[in-house]
């Protein structure tokens, strides 16, 4: 865990069972192909807040793992046991979709605001080849208190003291600080398909922006699931919320 203070980020190799991996591909491709990826970013566009039809968390295989007994053993430790489900984002990324500019994900009251402890755990069901595009990073750049929009404007330029992420078995997960700076840099071998999932969790004892207006929503889903129970009865609560506020960019 010093790792994790020091420098912003773990990473997790092979943390998700090949069994689930190859579960998770098939509903990648369906929220992917069949419209419900694209129903879900027109619902939050719209400021829905009964949300798409379905949502991540309701596909089996994406429900086990925003709970995966590994990963919550690892939040245990990080986070402390009090801690909550922030949101679930699911893609696969075609060697068409561009890179993605530096940025950090932090959802605090305010944009300065470091208060408590979110993290971000970046699923890569592939894991990273030099096939596909890299992750990025600059270690220990969660410190430094910068609006997320701020960074947009670097790009994806190399930056001073970055590692770059571009070797990972299947199944690996980059446990980030929300506040970590990180990016996905185009290559131009990207060769293959890139599945990918983030899912987010955050202190329960803070007040957190969530990041959909259909927030409530997905929430309640997730009880209805008993996602999480009985190791974490909690995990799904709304308690830590604050009301959902439209980003003023255009991400
Ligand atoms: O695609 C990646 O490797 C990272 C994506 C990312 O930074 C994000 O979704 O916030």
């Amino acid at each position: 865990m010093d790792q994790f203070a020091r420098d912003g980020y773990l990473v997790l190799a092979g943390l998700i069972p090949p069994d689930l991996v190859e579960r998770l591909k098939p509903e990648v491709d369906r929220w992917s192909d069949d419209g419900l990826r694209a129903a879900s970013i027109e619902a939050a566009l719209n400021g829905d807040t009964a949300g798409p039809p379905q949502v991540e968390i309701e596909m089996p295989a994406h429900g086990r793992l925003a709970c995966l007994p590994d990963l919550m053993r690892v939040l245990d430790q990080v986070l402390g046991r009090d801690f909550v489900f922030h949101h679930m984002h699911s893609c696969r990324q075609d060697p068409t979709t561009g890179g993605k500019p530096w940025h950090h994900d932090y959802e605090g009251p305010e944009s300065t605001d470091r208060d408590g402890l979110m993290v971000h755990a970046l699923h890569y069901l592939d894991g990273l080849t030099e096939d596909v595009s890299p992750l990025v990073v600059v270690p220990g750049s969660h410190r430094r208190v910068v609006d997320k929009h701020e960074l947009v404007a670097l790009g994806t330029r190399p930056l001073d003291g970055e590692v770059v992420i571009d070797r990972l078995p299947p199944g690996s997960t980059v446990l980030a600080h929300s506040a970590l700076w990180h990016a996905r840099r185009k290559t131009a071998r990207d060769a293959h398909s890139r599945y990918f999932i983030d899912t987010s969790y955050c202190q329960g004892d803070r007040r957190w922006r969530p990041v959909k207006p259909y927030w409530r929503d997905i929430l309640r889903r997730a009880h209805e699931l008993r996602l999480g129970r009985p190791a974490y009865p909690r995990l799904f609560d709304d308690g830590p919320f604050l009301e959902y506020r439209p980003p003023t960019d255009a991400r």
